[in-house]
């Protein structure tokens, strides 16, 4: 795939109905096919004229976004940041019954490090995640130092420019959960532990 001018729509590595019964495969259908490809359309069309920014990647596009020209930046940031958001969403989700229910290895060294316990962590992270007022995310990134920390963005913002690198993310717009919980994204929270992939997470968080 491209990660560079024109993007993609990324297929899914699994299927539609793989998260069942934790994410339904409507909302899966919708989300990955309808929404995200929406973003990539209009990331496409924002760039189309500017072949300066053809060769860059998402992730240059996102960091260095004080050098896009004005007149595009804005849609730069919201298209290209809910590409990247939701890239990483669907590649940070697996069928719960091909994995590890937990982060293994190093991650969980630096969970159990930083948090105490792996059940402190999810509460202190699905507290931060019922505090996104609106549209957002809630992240698990790791800075400089190597230490975890949850972060909140509001609607498709991204860790990207505050210099840390993303572990995992949870998308808590409404259309990522309404269809099947309603407007309980506690729950939906719940559900999304269980589909966590881990092992991806663990590679995102050795920066390979
Ligand atoms: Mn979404």
């Amino acid at each position: 795939m491209n990660n560079h001018y024109p993007f993609e729509l990324i297929p899914l590595t699994y299927s539609y109905d793989a998260l069942e019964p934790y994410i339904d495969e409507k909302t899966m259908r919708l989300h990955h096919d309808k929404h995200l490809q929406t973003y990539v359309n209009n990331l496409n069309a924002a760039l189309k004229d500017y072949p300066g920014l053809h060769g860059w990647s998402l992730e240059q596009l996102l960091y260095y976004s004080d050098s896009i020209p004005e007149e595009i930046r804005t849609a730069v940031l919201h298209n290209g940041g809910g590409v990247y958001n939701h890239n990483m969403y669907f590649a940070g989700m697996k069928n719960p019954a091909q994995q590890i229910n937990k982060p293994d290895n190093k991650l969980i060294r630096a969970v159990l490090a930083g948090y105490g316990s792996f059940d402190t962590f999810k509460q202190e992270f699905k507290k931060q995640a019922l505090k996104v007022f609106g549209s957002g995310y809630t992240w698990l990134a790791v800075n400089g130092d190597g230490k975890l920390q949850i972060i909140n963005t509001g609607n498709q913002e991204t860790v990207l420019p505050l210099n840390v690198r993303p572990v995992l993310l949870i998308d808590v717009w409404e259309h990522a959960y309404y269809l099947k919980h309603y407007n309980v994204r506690a729950d939906y929270i719940d559900d999304w532990f269980e589909v966590i992939n881990w092992e991806q997470a663990e590679k995102n968080y050795c920066g390979n």
